[in-house]
Parts: C-alpha cells; sequence; structure tokens
C-alpha cells in the first residue's frame, strides 16, 4: 500500500478519450513532474479537483495533449491521493503516458488494485467492493439493478441487521454465564430461540435469491440442442433478430458453437447454437457434435428442437435419451408443413416437460418460448425488483454456512442445551456473515476476489 500504482483504465482501442489513472502518496509528485500546464504556471497552488488542461511531457519532450485532475486524500475513490489523466483515445498516447508514470517510480496496478485499496482504506467494505465488478460486467439492466443496489450497501445493511441480533444473543448468553444465579433460564431460552428463528428467516430469505441471482449475474447458460437441419441456427437468429448464424437446408451447417447474449426482461440468456448431434465420420463435424455435448453438461437450460415434418430418426431418440434428466424446453418445429407426429406423441415421451410447437420460417412459437423462459425465471413472483438478491457464489457460500450453524443453535436451544455450549456455534455464525461484508477476511480470499477485476478499476 506504500506503492504508487497506475494503470489506464479506459479499455484499450480507439476512443474519444483514454484515462490513466494513479493512486498512492507519491501520485501527486510524480503527476507534477509530467505535467505541464498550458497558458498558466502551475506552481502556484495545486488546484484540488479540477480539470487542468496541458501537455504530459517527458522533459522537452510532449507525449499528448490532455486534461488532468489532481485530488488529494482522504476524499478520493481509493482514499489515498489520486491522479487521472485524460489523453487522446489512441493505443499510442495512453501507453506512452503509462509508461512514463511508471519510469517516474510509479509501478503498474493488478487487476481491481485500485477497488482493493478502497476496500482496505474503509471506503467500501467487501461486498460493496465485489459489486463494483458486478455493475462493469451487468449484462442486462435487471443484473445492473441488482449490483448497484449492493454496491450502495443494500446488503451490507441487511447483513449488519442480522449480525446485531446475533450479538445481542452472544451478550444474552455471556450475562447468564456469567451471572448462573440470576436464574433465569426458561425465559432465556424461549427469548434466545426467538431470536435465531429471526436470524434463521432472514438468512433463508437471502438464499432464496442466490438461484436467480447466480442467473442474473452469470447468464442462463441455454443450449440449442437437435439433430442436423431441425432448425437450431434459425431458431438463434429468430431470437437474436438478426442473421447471425448462417442457415442452410444442407444438414451439418453448424460446425462449432456459436454463443451470443440476449435478454429478456432482465434475464440475461447465454444462448448457444451448436452442430447438429448425429453419428458421423466427417472429423470436422464430429468435433462440433462433441463440443455440443459438451455445453449440454454445463447447461442450465436445453432448448432441444425436433423436426416433425419429418421421420424421427435414431439420432433424435438419441438426443431424447440425452436431455431426459435436464431442464428442457421441447419445440416441435417447421409446423408450416404436413406434420408427421402429433404434440400427444411427445407429451408422453417428455412427461412434465414444456412442449412449444414452432415455425422458424413463420415466426411462430417465439413468444411462447420467451413467456416460458421468463416465467421459469420468475416463478410467480414478480417482487424482484424489491428485493435483495444474492448473486455472488461466495456469499452464497457463506449463507450457507451461517445458515448451518444458526440451525445447530436452535435445536441445541430447544434441548435446552447449557448455555456456554452454543456460543461456538453462535460466533461462528457471527463471523460466516462477517466475511461477506470482510469484517473478518483473510488476504488469499482477497486475492482471488480481486483477481477478478479488471486493471484499472
Ligand atoms: N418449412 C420450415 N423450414 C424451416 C423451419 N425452420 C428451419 N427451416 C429450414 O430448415 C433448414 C435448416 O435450418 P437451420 O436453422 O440451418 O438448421 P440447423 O438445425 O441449424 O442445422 P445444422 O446447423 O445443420 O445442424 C433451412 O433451410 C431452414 O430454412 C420451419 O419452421 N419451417
Ligand atoms: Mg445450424
Amino acid at each position: 500500500m506504500s506503492e504508487t500504482i497506475a494503470a489506464i483504465s479506459t479499455a484499450v482501442g480507439e476512443a474519444g478519450i483514454g484515462i490513466v489513472r494513479m493512486s498512492g502518496k507519491n501520485s501527486i509528485e510524480i503527476g507534477k513532474s509530467v505535467f505541464k500546464r498550458i497558458n498558466s504556471s502551475f506552481e502556484e497552488v495545486l488546484e484540488n479537483k479540477k480539470l487542468l488542461y496541458g501537455h504530459v511531457v517527458d522533459g522537452d519532450d510532449i507525449i499528448d495533449e490532455v486534461l488532468v485532475v489532481f485530488m488529494k486524500e482522504p476524499f478520493t475513490y481509493t482514499r489515498e491521493n489520486m491522479v487521472e489523466i485524460y489523453c487522446h483515445g489512441g493505443i499510442i498516447p495512453v501507453k506512452k503516458t503509462l509508461e512514463l508514470l511508471l519510469r517516474r517510480g510509479a509501478r503498474l496496478a493488478e487487476p481491481g488494485e485500485f477497488t482493493k485499496r478502497a476496500f482496505l482504506n474503509g471506503r467500501l467494505d467487501l461486498s460493496q467492493a465485489e459489486a463494483v465488478i458486478d455493475v462493469i460486467k451487468a449484462k442486462t439492466e435487471k443484473s445492473y439493478e441488482v449490483s448497484l443496489k449492493q454496491l450502495e450497501g443494500g446488503l451490507s445493511k441487511e447483513i449488519e441487521g442480522i449480525r446485531e441480533i446475533l450479538l445481542s444473543m452472544i451478550a444474552h448468553i455471556e450475562v447468564s454465564i456469567d451471572f448462573p444465579e440470576e436464574d433465569i433460564q426458561e425465559v432465556t431460552y424461549e427469548e434466545l430461540i426467538e431470536s435465531g428463528e429471526k436470524v434463521m428467516s432472514r438468512i433463508g430469505r437471502l438464499l432464496s435469491t442466490s438461484g436467480r441471482g447466480k442467473i442474473l449475474r452469470d447468464g442462463l447458460n441455454t443450449v440449442i440442442l437437435g439433430k442436423p437441419n431441425v432448425g437450431k441456427s434459425s431458431l438463434l437468429n429468430a431470437v437474436l433478430r438478426e442473421n447471425r448464424a448462417i442457415v442452410t437446408d444442407i444438414p451439418g451447417t453448424t460446425r462449432d458453437v456459436i454463443e451470443e447474449y440476449i435478454n429478456i426482461d432482465g434475464i440475461p440468456l447465454k444462448i448457444m447454437d451448436t452442430a447438429g448431434i448425429r453419428h458421423t465420420e466427417d472429423v470436422v463435424e464430429k468435433m462440433g457434435v462433441d463440443r455440443a455435448k459438451e455445453m449440454l453438461e454445463k447447461a442450465d437450460l436445453i432448448i432441444a428442437i425436433f423436426d416433425i415434418s419429418g421421420e424421427l430418426s435414431e439420432d433424435d431418440y438419441h438426443i431424447i435419451d440425452l436431455i431426459k434428466d435436464k431442464q428442457t424446453i421441447v419445440l416441435l418445429n417447421k409446423t408450416d408443413l404436413p406434420k408427421l407426429y402429433d404434440e400427444g406423441y411427445f407429451a408422453e415421451i417428455f412427461s412434465g416437460k414444456e412442449i412449444i410447437t414452432t415455425s422458424m420460417t413463420k415466426g411462430v412459437g417465439i413468444d411462447e418460448l420467451e413467456d416460458s423462459i421468463r416465467r421459469m425465471f420468475y416463478q410467480g413472483d414478480i417482487t424482484i425488483e424489491s428485493d435483495m438478491i444474492i448473486s455472488n457464489i461466495r456469499h452464497k457460500n457463506l449463507l450457507e454456512q451461517a445458515s448451518d450453524n444458526i440451525h445447530s443453535v436452535i435445536e441445541d436451544l430447544k434441548k435446552q442445551v447449557p448455555l456456554d455450549c452454543l456460543e461456538v456455534d453462535l460466533r461462528s455464525c457471527w463471523e460466516n456473515l462477517g466475511e461477506i461484508t470482510g469484517e473478518s477476511i483473510g488476504e488469499d480470499v482477497l486475492d482471488r476476489i480481486f483477481r477478478e477485476f479488471c486493471i484499472g478499476k
């Protein structure tokens, strides 16, 4: 933390501006040494948090014409001295400016190091720091809203609320242990059970959102599956509303996995079109088929397509077998053509699975498919806006541990186990929750969290 760090904070490429950022004790000094104002003298006073116009210079050489802002601690993102330099947004100006700062004594920042410092200096708690990257990576407005709420401390507040109850439980127990002669045991047990159940239900409520939270954060992994020529790529194009994948009447057109993101009412879908599954001797096609099967393993949702205008083949039955135990929506496609099978036949094979009849060429059934995905996600309750959503797997794991711990505390209380035996589980629960906000956290966990970040944030 004593070192001054620097990085390019904007995406590298061609753009209007590119921002180079620096944080740490020496950043003001280093910044001053490379910046020369145009039309006014810099030496007089350091104008805090004001945009200054000038050149980045290396001795007599002008590197770029820029705007610079100097920000003095502690009211900055990292709570340290910071400098931001707004260069021309080409690859060369930002790179040369960064290199100059490094030569003058700054060190290249690690991914997320600015935010890590913000956390270590108390500007954000850990759940808020984690939300920063989620805000950046949000794929839909809904996932953005959830992350923003977390960034603003929504989750931290809820966790602190639960921890307060736990703390008063711990205090209660300690008093009873210290003054056993007061003998208020009966009441104490009842009160503690009541508090414990409150904790349990608040943790449970958070945990119940984690399924949706994961999908909001990472996207619903959706794989389109079917034998060749049934209309998989046509479906991808239909939901994307653009001609993304090649569609021909030649079976085996798609050879590789094509990945795209779509947004259905705030639900991010990572949708993958795959090679048609069939037995084939063609080496390239076979690789595509293997890849499709690999995708199947990781899928949250499968959209299986069957062409009901043609004979079902061995390949179809193989696919029916593959998706047996998976979350699947079945599409019966090409219903604009005379059909050889009716829905009843499939209803029997896929009892319990949703079946939709479609015609990709006529655009029939796409809305029903989207509705079905929407229903699956929201499971009937649309209160998602007002809910605090758990979208981070680390938080989910800690909440599960906390839930187990408070569960054993409640069980022990019901058995009227001596109060001093409860303290360990109770404290563990308190610590599990503390790890979410980062009150108690190891260096290795921190490193793992911030490694996910981009450089310059
Ligand atoms: N009549 C009719 N033709 C369709 C329908 N859906 C797709 N097709 C046609 O079927 C052929 C194959 O469509 P694709 O979308 O390429 O099929 P695919 O499943 O991706 O095929 P592969 O990539 O070879 O596995 C094309 O000629 C499409 O125009 C439909 O609903 N009705
Ligand atoms: Mg295809």
